[in-house]
């Protein structure tokens, strides 16, 4: 997708305009998918731009550097702070966000920590990631040949650049055959999740996810539709599930920051059907808690002003 340009980026605490955050070609991370980073959006409200649980975005993101032996040189709150900057300094109401950390210039190799850490947040307006009409009537999912990297060779708990190959191998193999997105299975043929979203089923009245051991990504959005299940009765739980339960899913959706809550239309050719009631109940809660129209979910959002 083609970024849509504005005005300023932050990079290592100032703002820089946009056609100047540059870095070296020797960059650590531009080598060895040494990175780790986030997706984070930010809603118009009544009052003003907002937010989407950024403070857990941004712990997630350090979480991802642990894992990695990354310092990162700014503190949570400093990030936190940062991302207000960014979003007031290019006027926006509403966007998606990108955080990234990596190992700088200066180190080749791969014991790259002695490399210096960068961070930069990046903004700009991002559209529905899967298309307006999906979010409306659902996408068309395929399961790819591509297995979700095993969690011990990269793991899935963090959100690493270099992980993303995995899921770019998936997305070309199932766009490229007329598809809109991938799911990847893990190496025992479970449901992991798609390319760059969680998934969920419904069987019984029950939504199902699989468990983040089976290889999905720990999601913010999917955290978010767990607790608004269970504010809304509706049984939510964790369960490994096989590439058939999707083919016989009384409905299913995709959840992720970029992607927002996206129901399934079809996996592997097999009609899964218009949006059902309980996505639509999901997704329209969802909607309405990002643009502050949700009283109880107020603590979500995090003011820009
Ligand atoms: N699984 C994967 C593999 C994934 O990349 C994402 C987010 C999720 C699940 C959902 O997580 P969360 O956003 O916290 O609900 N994918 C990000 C990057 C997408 C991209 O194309 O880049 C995102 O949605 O921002």
């Amino acid at each position: 997708m083609p970024i849509p340009e504005v005005e300023k980026i932050w990079m290592d605490g100032e703002l820089v305009d946009w056609a100047d955050a540059k870095i070296h070609i020797l960059t650590h991370t531009l080598h060895y998918g040494s990175g780790v980073f986030e997706g984070i959006r930010a809603y118009e409200t009544p009052r003003g731009a907002a937010v989407f649980r950024l403070g857990d975005h941004i712990k997630r993101l350090y979480r991802s550097a642990s894992i990695y032996h990354m310092p990162i040189p700014f503190t949570p709150e400093e990030l936190i702070e940062a991302t207000k900057v960014v979003i007031r300094a290019n006027g926006l109401k509403s966007c998606y966000i990108r955080p990234i950390a990596i190992r700088g210039y200066g180190e080749m190799g791969l014991h790259p920590l002695a490399a210096p850490v960068n961070v930069a947040i990046a903004v700009w307006p991002w559209g529905a990631y899967l298309g307006e009409e999906g979010i409306k009537h659902g996408v068309m999912a395929k399961v790819s040949s591509f297995r979700r990297n095993e969690s011990n060779s990269i793991p899935t708990a963090a959100k690493a650049t270099g992980q993303y190959l995995n899921s770019i191998l998936a997305k070309m193999e199932v766009v490229e055959a007329g598809y809109d997105e991938a799911v990847l299975l893990n190496m025992h043929g479970h449901v992991a999740d798609g390319a760059g979203e969680n998934i969920f089923v419904v069987r019984g009245g029950a939504l199902l996810t699989p468990p983040t051991t089976a290889g999905a990504l720990e999601g913010v959005t999917r955290d978010s539709v767990m607790r608004i299940a269970e504010d809304s009765n509706i049984p939510c739980r964790e369960k490994d599930l096989a590439r058939t339960d999707l083919y016989t899913a009384e409905e299913a959706f995709f959840t992720g920051t970029a992607a927002e809550v996206v129901p399934i239309r079809e996996v592997d050719d097999r009609v899964i059907g218009e949006p059902g009631p309980i996505t639509r109940r999901i997704q329209d809660k969802f909607f309405e808690i990002v643009k502050g129209l949700e009283k109880e979910y107020e603590h979500w959002l995090e003011y820009v002003d």
